[in-house]
This record gives structure tokens, C-alpha cells and sequence, in this order.
């Protein structure tokens, strides 16, 4: 996708958004860039980026590793929060486990914060299972970002994707279009502790007061894992025969389900939707399955949470109501209510428009 399509999409909004407030691998490091060389101790720079401080040490922990979301928001090659923290000199590393679980994340802080971080980048797999390591983090006075899913009481800032409650209300409504508001339907969520997740099912709840014939018959949880989402999915067709619509508000979720229905006698009954991302479901807006599908720019997300990290930990700005900053490339942000940074709008892709992004 060329960059000036890709900035008239995603061009950043400014909104005041209330903030949405709601395992043992061991962590594993994957990769490292950065100018910054050796950060032991960070240093006020007065380069480009004004008097950001630079050789800082970023930790960016996903919920898993190997999550192809979770790599566009975080990786060099795609411009997400690595590529700011290399522009900005700062040393980054992308840390967590491979199960999008706590037992899973938590090793991974611990280890940063054993490391000597700066700043941590955290997308919660679980709120209260990730609070007391995130608060010891900050006490040591480690700046805690987190982006992507929240953990509202232990973090300095949120950098929050796009409206929770659009999100949430968006997704009810693309699916009532297609089942013509009537019918059994089902979500297929992530992590039943996830914070984004849970937030996003609790908007589509009360949407649904709006589609007295649409009826959400069951959630069921597949961990952002694609063998437990195909599982479930499979359950779900078993169990309601005549289901007409799934939310999954997961990248891995809504390929898993939209993959389960096209190689089913449910293609055609069953229509998906939710949270995908526009590589993986391009067969599936083709083939009918999934006609329109919502997102946003993940590297977009990464690259403003690195950016919105090395404010704080240069105390450039506070997690007080309207402090602004600059993100680079996407221009002028300000916090708002609950700390949180708004990214922008949620971006809906269908068969008019999906052919021109590549991510
Ligand atoms: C999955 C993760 C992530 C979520 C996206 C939409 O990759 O659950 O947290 O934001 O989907």
C-alpha cells in the first residue's frame, strides 16, 4: 500500500475517549534494533526529536509472540514501534511469551524489568494477573505503556486503537446489515481475561438491545491460538445448526472462524465478521463468507505507543488530560480521559476497498 493512501486512511484523530475500564513458557526474546548501543544510563538528547531523551531501554511485550497482528505493530520492516524507537535512538526489544496467556507474559516484564528498562510497552493479557509486576515496574519508576488491551490501574499511559465503544457498536451493526438483523449469533473471542476484548463484547451487548430479532446465543473463547478458535468455532456450528452470524473481535479468531465456514456445509448460512486483518482475509471477502471486516493500521498503533512511551519517560508529557506530543509521522496527539491516546477511527475493509492494503 503506498504511504499517502495508507495516511488519508489513517489520518490520526484527536478525540477524547473514555478508556476502556473493565502461562509457564517463560518469555523469549525475539530481536533487538535500535542506535541506541548500550542505554545503561539514558541520556537527554537534543537531535531531531527536540529534547526526547535517547539510549533509552523499550521493552515491547505483546500478549504472544508470533501473533502476525502483533508483529505489524511491533516490527522495523512494517514501521510499528521498533521503527520509532530506532528513529528516536532508542535501544527495543519485542519480548513475551507464546501463549497469549499471563503465565505466559509475565516472565517476559519480569525479565525486562531485570534488564534495567526504561519503559515498557504492554499489550495485557490480563489485567489483574499483570497489575502487581506492572505497579512494581512503575514504582521503580519504569514508564508503563500499554497499547492494544489496557490494564487501567497499573499503567501511566493507554494507547488505545480506535473508539472502544465504535468498535464494539460497529461490529453489531456490519453483521445486522448482512443477516438483516435477524438470527442466532455467536462471538468468538480471544482471551477470556483479555481487557480490548471484553471491553469491545460489552458494546456489542448493548447494541444488540437494538436488534430485538438478533439474538447472541453463545461467546466462546479461543485464545488467540488458531487450533483453540477453529475448535470452538466448530463447537458453536455444531451446537446452533441455525446460527447466521459470528463476531470475533481477533485477528486470529475471525480467520479461524471465516476459514471453519467456507470449508463447511455453513458456508453461505453463516456470515463473520469482527476484527481481522485485510492479508488473511482477503479469500474470505472474496468467497462471501466475511463481507466486511473492521481493523485498523497495527504499525500505526505500535509506532504511536513507542512514541507516546519515550514522551513519558523524557517527561515531555504526563498522563494529565490534554498534554500533547508529537508521534513522528502521524503528527499531534493528546492524552484524554483515563491517560489514554486515541489512535483513530476503526476502518471498515470490504470487496470495494481491501485489494489496495497489503499488511
Ligand atoms: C488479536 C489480539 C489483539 C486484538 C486484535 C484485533 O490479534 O487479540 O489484542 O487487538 O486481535
Amino acid at each position: 500500500m503506498r504511504r499517502s493512501m495508507k495516511r488519508a486512511l489513517w489520518a490520526p484523530a484527536v478525540v477524547l475517549v473514555a478508556s476502556a475500564t473493565l502461562a509457564a513458557c517463560g518469555s523469549s526474546g525475539s530481536g533487538s534494533s535500535g542506535s541506541g548501543g548500550s542505554s545503561a544510563s539514558a541520556s537527554s538528547g537534543s537531535g531531531a526529536s527536540g529534547s526526547l531523551k535517547t539510549g533509552l531501554k523499550v521493552f515491547i511485550i505483546p500478549k504472544n509472540l508470533g501473533n502476525p497482528y502483533f508483529t505489524t505493530a511491533d516490527s522495523v520492516n512494517s514501521g510499528g514501534a521498533m521503527a520509532a524507537l530506532q528513529t528516536l535512538g532508542e535501544t527495543s526489544s519485542e519480548t513475551s511469551g507464546t501463549a497469549a496467556t499471563p503465565s505466559s507474559q509475565i516472565p517476559a516484564i519480569q525479565a525486562a524489568i531485570t534488564k534495567g528498562a526504561n519503559a515498557l510497552i504492554v499489550s495485557a493479557t490480563d489485567p489483574a494477573a499483570l497489575c502487581p509486576t506492572l505497579k512494581a515496574a512503575m514504582t521503580k519508576g519504569i514508564t508503563v505503556v500499554t497499547y492494544d488491551s489496557d490494564a487501567p490501574t497499573c499503567r501511566n499511559l493507554f494507547v488505545n486503537q480506535a473508539s472502544t465503544a465504535q468498535i464494539g457498536t460497529s461490529e453489531v451493526d456490519l453483521l445486522a446489515k448482512e443477516i438483516h438483523s435477524s438470527g442466532q449469533i455467536a462471538i468468538v473471542s480471544a482471551a477470556a481475561s483479555a481487557t480490548n476484548q471484553n471491553a469491545w463484547i460489552g458494546y456489542m451487548k448493548q447494541q444488540l438491545k437494538k436488534y430485538p430479532k438478533m439474538k447472541l446465543v453463545s461467546t466462546v473463547y479461543g485464545n488467540d491460538d488458531p487450533t483453540t478458535a477453529t475448535q470452538v468455532t466448530q463447537g458453536l456450528l455444531q451446537h446452533y445448526p441455525n446460527l447466521k452470524g459470528i463476531i470475533s473481535p481477533t485477528t486470529v479468531g475471525i480467520l479461524a472462524a471465516a476459514q471453519v465456514v467456507s470449508s463447511s456445509k455453513y458456508k453461505g448460512k453463516v456470515i463473520v465478521t469482527g476484527l481481522g486483518t485485510p492479508d488473511s482475509m482477503k479469500k474470505y471477502v472474496a468467497n462471501g463468507v466475511a463481507p466486511a471486516f473492521e481493523l485498523w493500521n497495527p504499525a500505526d498503533l505500535g509506532y504511536l505507543a513507542a512514541y507516546a512511551a519515550v514522551n513519558y519517560a523524557s517527561k515531555k508529557i504526563t498522563n494529565a488530560s490534554g498534554q500533547s506530543f508529537t508521534a513522528g509521522k502521524l503528527g499531534k496527539f493528546t492524552v484524554g480521559s483515563g491517560s489514554s491516546i486515541l489512535l483513530g477511527p476503526p476502518f471498515v475493509f470490504n470487496k470495494a476497498n481491501i485489494s489496495k492494503f497489503n499488511f
